[in-house]
């Protein structure tokens, strides 16, 4: 049967391009959210957040009716769940968010009904959401106690996009469809049919939530070997990233890149869902952890050393999101080292962030002062690259060369 009614919960990162994708098919999609202003933004046609394209197809769904935003669920015959699942004290996953969305949709649900939990989450968060259903909706069936004949199907098909491409991986990407029963991982297969180009490969849901947090942890892994190497290399005076290149020229060696440290809500938080489940065996996964969270105090410790050598000390941070040409501050390192240089009266602070207009509070209460580059390059004594974004990438030697430089991401390596 065909979905012509798809409601999203959550019109963050993940929701909102995927509700406008669902949409750009000729499905009606109904969008709740918990923000006023997000859902009154979305009904205007416009967007709250920056990715690629996604002002365009929000727009044009919006305009042809077929994607509309609001606060309370209504009837659909399927909900996709695609809320924060941050980890609260002692980091331990805090699925708080992912009950609300069961609360929100609780009284609408109808028999035939399909939810799926898109959220990344820790392995057994989709049984736990169908157990918050079932009590508060004692009348209907769901898959934990009436298996393949539950009214409800419930499946767990985590997303896996990359922040400045979602729009194209959306739909390019294979995707794992975990239900909790066979005939939940048809139901939903036949959901993201609708709109995903790449294979959808069906598993159970623990295996599915696993996978989620197997990839994201493997990246951590990888990134923290490379971040390890560099700090490695500063103490043997070799050059990291002409070092990897050269080892990557090896057919089976492929090294990430140093860099800061790790951001974003999902490579620097999901792999401490595994740690949570199996803290006695997930040691290299710790590790890794606590490497990539460490390597901001080691920038710290460079950036004063360089400034030690003026006397008014004049820092430009250039970049505060979590990576290249994205205006997500989210776990960024940028921002927590800009921040920490600020706390910690290192000098003048000047950030340099193209994506952004306004700084975050707790930055511009610190004095940190938002510049443009070319003020930032006149003014600056020390420049501390912390991220890649395209105009940094179009510096040359003769705009850099009478300053100290601290450059965490390879930048300046190839002058
Ligand atoms: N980073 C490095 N060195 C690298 C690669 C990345 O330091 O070589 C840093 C980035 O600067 C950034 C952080 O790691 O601070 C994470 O960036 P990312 O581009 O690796 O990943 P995310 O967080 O934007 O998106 C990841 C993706 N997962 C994988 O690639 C396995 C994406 O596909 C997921 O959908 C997303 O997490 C998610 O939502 O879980």
């Amino acid at each position: 049967m065909a979905f012509s009614k798809v409601s999203v919960i959550g019109l963050g990162y993940i929701g909102l391009p995927t509700a406008a994708v669902i949409a750009s098919r000729g499905i009606e999609v109904v969008g709740v959210d918990v923000s006023e202003k997000a859902v009154n933004t979305i009904n205007q046609g416009k967007v709250h957040i920056v990715e690629p394209d996604l002002d365009m197809v929000v727009q044009a769904a919006v305009t042809l009716g077929k994607l509309r935003a609001t606060l309370k669920a209504e009837k659909a015959e399927a909900f996709m769940i695609a809320v924060p699942t941050p980890f609260k004290e002692g980091k331990q996953p805090d699925l708080s968010f992912i009950k609300s969305s069961a609360e929100a949709i609780a009284p609408v649900l109808e028999k035939g009904n399909l939810v799926i939990l898109e959220s990344t989450s820790p392995v057994g968060a989709t049984e736990q959401l169908a157990a918050w259903l079932q009590e508060l909706r004692p009348d209907l069936s769901f898959p934990q106690s009436a298996g393949e004949d539950a009214d409800i199907q419930v499946a767990h098909c985590p997303e896996r996009v990359l922040p400045g491409r979602v729009l194209e991986e959306l739909v390019s990407n294979d995707r794992i469809i975990g239900g909790m029963t066979t005939k939940c991982s048809e139901r939903a297969t036949e959901l993201y049919k609708t709109f995903v180009r790449g294979d959808c490969i069906t598993t159970n849901s623990r295996t599915a939530e696993m996978a989620k947090l197997t990839e994201n942890s493997f990246r951590d892994v990888n990134i923290a070997f490379a971040n390890e190497l560099s700090i490695i290399c500063d103490k043997l005076k070799v050059n990291v990233w002409e070092l990897t290149a050269l080892a990557n020229r090896h057919p089976r060696v492929n090294i990430l890149s140093p860099g800061p440290g790790v951001g974003g809500h999902c490579i620097a938080v999901d792999p401490w869902f595994i740690v949570d489940s199996a803290p006695d065996e997930a040691r290299i996964i710790r590790t890794a952890r606590e490497i990539n969270d460490g390597k901001p105090l080691y920038v710290i410790e460079q950036v004063k050393k360089a400034a030690d050598q003026f006397k008014r000390p004049v820092i430009a941070c250039l970049g505060l999101a979590f990576k290249a040409d994205i205006d997500d501050l989210r776990e960024s390192p940028a921002l927590d080292i800009t921040l920490q240089l600020a706390k910690l009266n290192v000098g003048k602070i000047l950030a340099v962030e193209p994506n952004i207009k306004t700084l975050p509070d707790k930055l511009s209460s610190q004095n940190v002062e938002l510049t443009s580059l070319s003020d930032a390059l006149e003014q600056a004594n020390v420049l501390v690259v912390l991220v890649d974004h395209k105009p940094f990438k179009a510096l040359t030697v003769a705009d850099i060369n009478t300053k100290v430089v601290v450059d965490t991401r390879g930048l300046f390596s190839r002058f």
